[in-house]
């Protein structure tokens, strides 16, 4: 069902002066799991720039119960206290919050683990492309071409396509989305939340600081990575696999705003904006990460996706 913009709560869950930087996707996106899942909620939070938005007990910049815990064991420790609560009878969300540094690369083997598991948490992995808390070095989820403090001249491996590798685990429920459409977002943490089992999300966070845009425009890049192309929406619910209603219309090449819009807002693509072919491998990349998309929803947009990744 659509999200209600008006009935949402309007309680304060990111508390004023916490540490993130002005235009931060971080702490607008705990804001936003908040609103979905309301106080049920216990967060896992492994090393990155929300374990210092949390700030240290009793003055935490985030109204919940926080789990802070080591930069690779996100997905184990939330694992363990899923089972601790069901052991006392109590029925809270468990949801790590991880960057693409604590998903993708140093968390991996513990996502991957509890996966496999089945454990009964939701995983997001909130994506700014780098490790920002420690001076945006790149990470395996930074894209094809952008500036870090490591990839001084643009990186040259393209973006680890994490929420993929998800779905061919064989889980519940992957989903993709960004905090330039929060209604979107929270649409799908209230699915996910009522399915039982691994649920991941991967949620699309555009840092003004390590991206280097204007804090005003952090919603405004985020919409415009899925209107270029770039960042398909979409939702793998047991077995079945189908686009979100924001981003289908941009699986027609013909709607899509071309990906200059979106790059010559970030300073982090400055050096190859009078690039021509540095341009085109970005947008083979998009073309490529369409015919992944399309043949995923030509096998399983009726379902099946379980059989094909379960023994049953
Ligand atoms: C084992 C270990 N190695 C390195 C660090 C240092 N460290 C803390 S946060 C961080 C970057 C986190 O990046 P990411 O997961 O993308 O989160 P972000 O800061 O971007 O939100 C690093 C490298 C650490 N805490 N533990
Ligand atoms: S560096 Fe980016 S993600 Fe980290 S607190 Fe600042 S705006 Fe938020
Ligand atoms: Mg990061």
């Amino acid at each position: 069902m659509a999200v209600n913009l008006k009935a949402l709560p309007d309680k304060k869950y990111i508390m004023p002066g916490n540490a993130s930087c002005p235009g931060c996707p971080e702490s607008m996106g705990l804001r936003y799991v908040k609103m979905a899942l309301g106080d049920n909620v216990v967060l896992v939070i492994p090393a990155g720039c929300s374990s210092v938005i949390q700030g240290i007990a009793p003055r935490s910049g985030i109204n919940t119960p926080i789990l802070n815990i080591v930069f690779a064991a996100g997905a184990s420790a939330a694992s363990g206290l899923k089972a601790a609560y069901e052991m006392l009878g109590k029925d809270y969300h468990v949801v790590v919050w991880a960057g693409d540094g604590g998903t993708g690369d140093i968390g991996f083997q513990a996502l991957s683990g509890a996966a496999e598991r089945d454990e009964d948490i939701i995983y997001i992995c909130v994506d700014n492309e780098a490790y920002m808390n420690t001076g945006i070095q790149r990470s395996s989820l930074t894209p094809y071409g952008a500036w870090t403090t490591t990839t001084w001249t643009g990186k040259k491996e393209h973006k680890k396509n994490v929420p993929i590798i998800l779905v061919s685990h064989g889980v519940k429920y992957v989903a993709t989305a960004t905090v330039g459409y929060p209604t979107d977002f929270i649409e799908k943490l209230r699915r996910a939340s009522k399915i039982k089992g691994f649920r991941y999300i991967h949620l699309l966070a555009p840092c003004p600081v390590g991206w280097r845009f204007d804090p005003s425009l952090t919603a405004r890049i985020g919409q415009l990575a899925v209107k270029t192309g770039l960042y398909p929406l979409f939702e793998y619910v047991n077995g079945k696999f189908r686009l979100s209603p924001i981003g289908r219309r941009y699986k027609d090449p013909k709607n899509r705003l071309p990906i200059i819009e979106y790059l010559k807002l970030q300073g982090r693509y400055k050096h190859l904006l009078d690039k021509p072919e540095e341009i085109k491998k970005i947008e083979e990349y998009i073309e490529n990460t369409w015919h992944l998309i399309d043949a995923l929803e030509k096998s399983f947009s009726k379902g099946g996706g379980e059989k094909i990744y379960k023994a049953l």
